[in-house]
């Protein structure tokens, strides 16, 4: 890991410097540590576990056929999890293939979000989005598109309607490194820092785009140099350090609110499991790159952390697991007993007034019986 000494928040050299904040033996550098509330430390915690679990959950559930499709972020958790801290009640978030949880932090229910992978009525979408793609209007987060790319434009979109309504709120926006090959990442940028839009884009560059190493993706020394040519402040930080994540987000949301535009953070990471249910990274990546990434757990890190503040201990750490496997146990069968949405919902949400021809079709399928449930 390239650590620049005494590293500090300075874009002199983004692409050499890297931000982090925790030590290997798991203190905080005195000079960065942002000294985070012990609440906020512990809550980071809870849920970047409850995440961790989920995700291990949520594959079983893909194996065993319960459900179609899921795409973990297993090694990704302090990004989503510390942005989900800074964010505040009026900000949008943007999520790409990894932050859906950012909106589990800001109160989003966690039936209603397993609910989303089942794609049944407890799903706020109706089943209309494919697995793992979950939005909730009541916490402003949309849906990620399986397109690479868009969540960019989209943020910097609504960081510019916010300008203009001179609203002192921030878009996050993400994107992994594979989406900086994408033309929509490039005018996104583009447009942000012409016309400082109060957004935070955040690109986790997990070192794969599915089978795509970060090399084969660009010639450029690191990603948040790419920010720096379009004039836009832009730091590299430690994506698996949630102090040093959690300092970056608060920094670039304030500067957001305050009117100095926008920042680009590389978030150095790793994926440690597969790309998504339908990926095997056997094919093209070794164990050993794997397992040295592993030592640079995200979870593990912040744990370690919590014990040199004393916050937890061995018997805290197997009680929050216990509750936390609980928690998401009875909400799993809860959510799998609920029935398919209904099917007339099919015809919802697209007009005020429906046209006589779909109101036809309504009718013509309501006459039939309802097709068989499977269980
Ligand atoms: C425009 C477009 N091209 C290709 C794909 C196929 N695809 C799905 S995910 C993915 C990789 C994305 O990599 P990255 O942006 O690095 O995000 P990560 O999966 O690593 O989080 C690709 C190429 C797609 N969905 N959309």
């Amino acid at each position: 890991m390239i650590t620049e000494p005494n590293a500090t928040l300075r874009d002199s050299d983004p692409d050499v410097g890297l931000f982090t904040v925790l030590r290997e033996d798991g203190s905080a550098d005195p000079a960065v540590d942002p000294k985070v509330p012990a609440d906020v430390l512990l809550s980071a915690y809870r849920h970047m576990r409850r995440l961790r679990l989920l995700d291990a959950r949520m594959i079983v559930l893909q194996r065993q056929g319960r459900v179609g499709f899921y795409g973990a972020c297993t090694g990704q958790e302090a990004v989503p999890i510390a942005t989900g801290l800074v964010a505040k009640k009026d900000d949008w978030v943007f999520p790409a293939l990894r932050e859906q949880s950012v909106m589990l932090v800001r109160g989003f229910p966690l039936r209603a979000f397993i609910a989303q992978v089942f794609g049944n009525s407890g799903d706020v979408a109706k089943g209309r989005q494919m697995p793992s793609h979950q939005s909730g209007k009541s916490v402003h987060q949309v849906s990620w598109s399986s397109c690479i790319g868009p969540q960019i434009p989209q943020a910097v979109g609504a960081a510019w309607a916010m300008k203009l309504r001179k609203e002192a709120n921030v878009a996050f926006g993400f994107c992994g490194d594979g989406a900086t090959s994408q033309p929509d990442f490039h005018t996104a940028m583009h447009f942000a820092a012409t016309f400082q839009a109060p957004a935070v884009l955040v690109c986790q560059n997990n070192h794969w785009s599915i089978s795509v190493p970060t090399a084969r993706q660009t010639a450029s020394r690191t990603l948040a140099v790419k920010g720096r040519a379009y004039g836009m402040r832009s730091l590299r930080v430690d994506g698996n350090d949630l102090l040093a994540m959690y300092k970056a987000l608060s920094d670039a949301t304030a500067r957001a609110r305050a009117g100095e535009g926008p920042t680009f953070i590389e978030a150095l990471t790793y994926r440690i499991g597969a790309h998504s249910t339908s990926d095997d990274p056997t094919r093209y990546r070794t164990d050993a790159e794997v397992e040295s990434w592993k030592k640079k757990d995200p979870v593990d890190r912040l744990a370690k952390h919590l014990r040199v503040l004393g916050l937890i201990d061995d018997a805290h750490e197997s009680q929050l697991d216990d509750e936390l496997t609980a928690e998401i146990g009875v909400a799993v069968t809860e959510v799998e007993g609920m029935p398919a949405p209904r099917r007339e919902s099919l015809f919802e949400d697209v007009y005020a007034s429906p046209p006589r021809h779909l109101e036809e079709q309504r009718a013509e399928l309501l006459s039939m019986p309802p097709a068989p449930t499977h269980g």
